[in-house]
C-alpha cells in the first residue's frame, strides 16, 4: 500500500518529461495516486503538440483527465474544475507548477520590465495560484493539500532571475496568506523551493549553466539536486506525512540557501 493509495489529485504544469511537475507526478503515481492533468492549449489544433507530449507521458500511468488550460482564461479553469468534480467528486491534492515571463522582460534588467510584461508575469506565475486555490477549496477534502514551486530568487537577488524573482517573492507571501485562510477548512498549502534543474522554463533564465556550477561548488552537499529529489519532497509535502505542515517554503537545494559566503574548498 502506497502513501497515496486511494487518493486523487490535479497536476498543472507538465510541459514535457523534464518538467518538475512530471518528477512529482512520477513519485505520486509510484505511491498509488490517480491524477488529472492539464496542458497549455495548442495554437494549431491540427498539430496538438502540447497535448500529445502530455498524453504520451500520462496515459501510460492511467491519467483520469487530460484537459487544455491556460491559467489566464477563467473559462478554461471553470472547465477543468467542473470536469474534475465530475470525474473525482473530490480530490486530495493539487499541484501548481506554473511560471512564465515574456522573454524580453525576463532577459532585460528588472528596472526595464514593461508594464504589460510585469502584469503577464504576475498573472501567470502568481495570480494563477490564488485562483487555483480558490477553486480547489471547493473540491479538496479536509486534510487536502496544495503545492506550488518556487525558487531562491524570490528571497535573495539572483542576477538573471530578474522579474521572476519578484514574482516568486509574491508567490511565497501568497502561500502564507492562503495557508492562513484555508487552514480552518483543514486544507494545507506549501511551497517547494527547488535548486536549479534543467527544464524548458529554466533554459530561458540567464546563465543557467554557471548557476549549476555554482551550486556544485558552494552547496553544503557539493552538488545539485535531481528532479527525483524534488519529486520525492513534493510528494512528502502533499502527503499525510506532512499533515502538520502548512504555509511553509521548503528548500530542496542541497542546502545552497544557507550559505552566506563560498566555502574554503571553492577556491582550491
Ligand atoms: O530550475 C528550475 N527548473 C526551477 C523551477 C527551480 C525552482 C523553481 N522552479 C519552478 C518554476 O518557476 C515553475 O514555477 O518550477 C515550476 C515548474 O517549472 P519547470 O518544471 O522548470 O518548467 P516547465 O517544464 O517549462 O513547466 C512550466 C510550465 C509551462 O511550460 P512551458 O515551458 O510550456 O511554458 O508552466 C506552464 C507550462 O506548462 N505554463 C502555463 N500553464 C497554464 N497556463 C502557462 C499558462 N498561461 N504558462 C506556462
Amino acid at each position: 500500500m502506497g502513501l497515496f493509495t486511494g487518493k486523487t489529485g490535479l497536476v498543472f504544469g507538465i510541459a514535457n518529461d523534464h518538467s518538475i511537475a512530471w518528477a512529482i507526478t512520477e513519485k505520486l503515481h509510484a505511491e498509488g495516486a490517480e491524477m488529472g492533468f492539464t496542458h497549455l492549449p495548442d495554437k494549431d489544433p491540427q498539430r496538438p503538440r502540447m497535448e500529445h507530449r502530455l498524453r504520451k507521458l500520462v496515459e501510460p500511468i492511467g491519467a483520469k483527465l487530460i484537459l487544455p488550460c491556460d491559467v489566464q482564461q477563467e473559462s478554461h479553469l471553470d472547465q477543468v474544475f467542473a470536469q474534475a468534480k465530475e470525474t473525482f467528486g473530490s480530490v486530495d491534492f493539487v499541484v501548481h507548477s506554473i511560471a512564465y515571463a515574456p522573454i524580453e522582460d525576463l532577459k532585460g534588467q528588472t528596472i526595464n520590465c514593461s508594464r504589460s510584461g510585469f502584469l503577464t508575469s504576475m498573472d501567470i506565475s502568481v495570480y494563477s495560484l490564488l485562483t487555483l486555490a480558490r477553486r480547489s477549496r471547493d473540491i479538496l477534502k479536509p486534510g487536502g493539500s496544495i503545492l506550488t514551486l518556487t525558487y531562491l530568487g524570490g528571497e535573495k537577488v539572483i542576477p538573471g532571475y530578474n522579474i521572476m524573482g519578484v514574482c516568486k517573492a509574491a508567490l511565497e507571501r501568497l502561500v502564507e496568506y492562503l495557508a492562513h485562510e484555508l487552514g480552518p477548512a483543514g486544507i494545507r498549502i506549501n511551497g517547494l523551493s527547488a535548486g536549479p534543474i534543467k527544464t524548458l522554463s529554466s533554459s530561458a533564465v540567464g546563465d543557467f549553466d554557471s548557476m549549476l556550477k555554482l551550486y556544485d561548488a558552494m552547496a553544503p552537499l557539493r552538488r545539485n539536486v535531481t528532479a527525483e529529489e524534488v519529486g520525492k519532497t513534493g510528494a512528502y509535502l502533499l502527503s499525510d506525512l506532512a499533515s502538520g505542515v502548512t504555509g511553509e517554503v521548503l528548500h530542496v537545494d542541497a542546502g545552497y540557501h544557507i550559505m552566506g559566503a563560498p566555502p574554503a574548498d571553492m577556491h582550491t
